[in-house]
């Protein structure tokens, strides 16, 4: 069932991507650190998403149980990977990243990780 749905979503995700206003393909996101999903046992000093080719940073918000934290430093992408300071240490709980980046094509191109801090010691 799970891969019927990721099936899909994929051609939900291609049939988008082939419309005419998207002539090229958009920038996507291919990896981050942390993964999506993972888990980090302390905070760490930034995260990292690397794309499949070069960005432009725009903005990233940083959220924990759907509020905003304000833990990130500025944004800068060093070609295809952007790197998100982390200024303030992050408590444990689970948080989504979500950072806005232009693409070589000029689109905008929204991408998010969840991910969770596990940190006895961080207050
Ligand atoms: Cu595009």
């Amino acid at each position: 069932m799970t891969k019927v749905i990721s099936y899909v979503a994929a051609a939900a995700i291609a049939a988008v991507c082939a419309l005419p206003t998207a002539a090229f393909a958009h920038a996507e996101l291919v990896k981050s650190d942390p993964s999506a999903d993972g888990v980090l046992m302390a905070s760490a000093k930034e995260i990292t998403f690397t794309f499949n080719e070069s960005v432009k940073p725009a903005m990233c918000k940083l959220t924990l149980d759907g509020k905003e934290v304000s833990s990130l430093g500025k944004p800068h992408a060093d070609g295809m990977v952007l790197h998100i300071p982390i200024e303030k240490a992050l408590a444990s709980g689970r948080y989504t990243l979500g950072c806005r980046v232009v693409g070589p094509d000029s689109h905008p191109i929204n991408e998010s990780i969840s991910f969770v801090v596990s940190a006895p010691n961080a207050k």
